[in-house]
């Protein structure tokens, strides 16, 4: 299996995360990376390659130029306020309050933000696009033929909406990349989401859309981020009516029903639709011990179903989203890889 990885993600480490009233050290943090590389290794899974330079036509289909914009100035306007801390907004357009943009820096960070844990410093920009031309590099390697590839991404993108950032994402790397299949051929993506959290970003970006079947395993919204969307009756709009489908689920829930039930539905789904690529947006909060997360997925079940997506026998993409035990985030990543490998 190819790994498309950049060292370019180390551009992005914030110094600090909102959480709980505190700024804590981020949970998502370079070491993530590193230790799912070592573990890629020591399984010999080595054949790992450097992205080609971002193609930025695919992004310019997902996100809005106004957003783009933002993400490649911000820091640089917050640098010029003489800011003391790293850029994290400090109001929101909420409720009956105007949708414009605006000039000042303060302005624009709550337009564009959707989770205020995310920093924005100075290598953010950079990070986020190595991530990019990550899934798109690995995207490459399916339009040439091969039944799979990794996309190991950091920053993650799944929360990344068409302009929207926040939840640790900036830009959604799997939507970009399956806008690239559909670009190089394909005529259907699925888009399985197995990140504990709801995938709003890639929601948001495919809901009216029947071209892009987007199908997600999360956190209820009721108890869990990003709150705000994830709901079962969330089925898609106009010609994408029927090609969005939640599986909300509640705490502590284990691989019984996870696996035995919610994504059994959500594999025969895919089954029917018959795509040309799945693109997985692979997160591993799902795991037992994750410190903000809720399920009970334990290390073997990652290979379980590894094989299980293995079965439905469609070339397949991996994008790297979440997972914050991080000792163990190499063990769980990679055992979903082998475990489709061995399926
Ligand atoms: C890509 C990804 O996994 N993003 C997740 C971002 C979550 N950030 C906010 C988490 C707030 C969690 N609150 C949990 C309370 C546990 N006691
Ligand atoms: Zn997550």
């Amino acid at each position: 299996m190819k790994i498309v990885r950049s060292e370019a993600h180390r551009l992005h480490f914030p110094k600090g995360e909102l959480y709980g009233g505190v700024l804590v050290r981020p949970f998502e943090c370079p070491e993530r990376w590193d230790y799912i590389m070592q573990r890629l290794s020591e399984q010999g899974l080595q054949q790992v390659v450097d992205p080609p330079p971002l193609d930025m036509t695919p992004v310019r289909k997902i996100h809005g130029e106004d957003f783009l914009s933002f993400l490649a100035e911000a820091w640089a306007l917050w640098e010029a306020e003489n800011y003391a801390g790293e850029a994290i907004p400090s109001v929101i357009p909420a409720r009956r309050m105007r949708q414009k943009a605006p000039r000042h820096i303060d302005g624009k960070l709550g337009f564009y933000c959707m989770a205020i844990e995310t920093a924005i410093t100075s290598g953010t920009w950079e990070a986020a696009q190595s991530s990019a031309a990550c899934a798109l590099g690995a995207q490459r390697y399916i339009a040439a033929g091969e039944p799979h590839a990794f996309a190991l991404c950091r920053p993650p993108g799944h929360h990344a909406g068409k302009d929207l950032y926040g939840g640790y994402c900036f830009l959604n790397n799997a939507a970009i990349a399956a806008q690239a299949c559909l670009d190089s051929g394909a005529a259907r993506v699925a888009l399985l989401d197995v990140d504990f959290h709801h995938g709003n970003g890639s929601q948001d970006i495919f809901y009216e859309r029947d071209d892009v079947y987007y199908l997600s395993l999360h956190g209820q919204p009721q108890d869990a981020f990003p709150h705000f969307l994830g709901y079962a009756d969330e089925s898609g709009a106009g010609p994408g009516e029927g090609f969005n489908r939640n599986y909300p689920l509640a705490p502590g829930t284990a691989y019984d029903v996870w696996g035995g039930q919610a994504l059994e539905d959500a594999c025969k789904r895919i089954s029917r639709y018959a795509p040309d690529v799945l693109v997985v947006s692979l997160g591993v909060d799902t795991f037992e011990h994750d410190p903000i997360s809720f399920f009970k997925l334990t290390s073997t079940d990652f290979s379980v179903y590894g094989e299980r997506l293995a079965k439905l026998r469609v070339p397949t993409l991996f994008i790297m989203e979440g997972g914050y035990a991080v000792s163990e985030i190499g063990t769980n990543t990679v055992n979903v890889l082998t475990g489709f490998l061995q399926g």
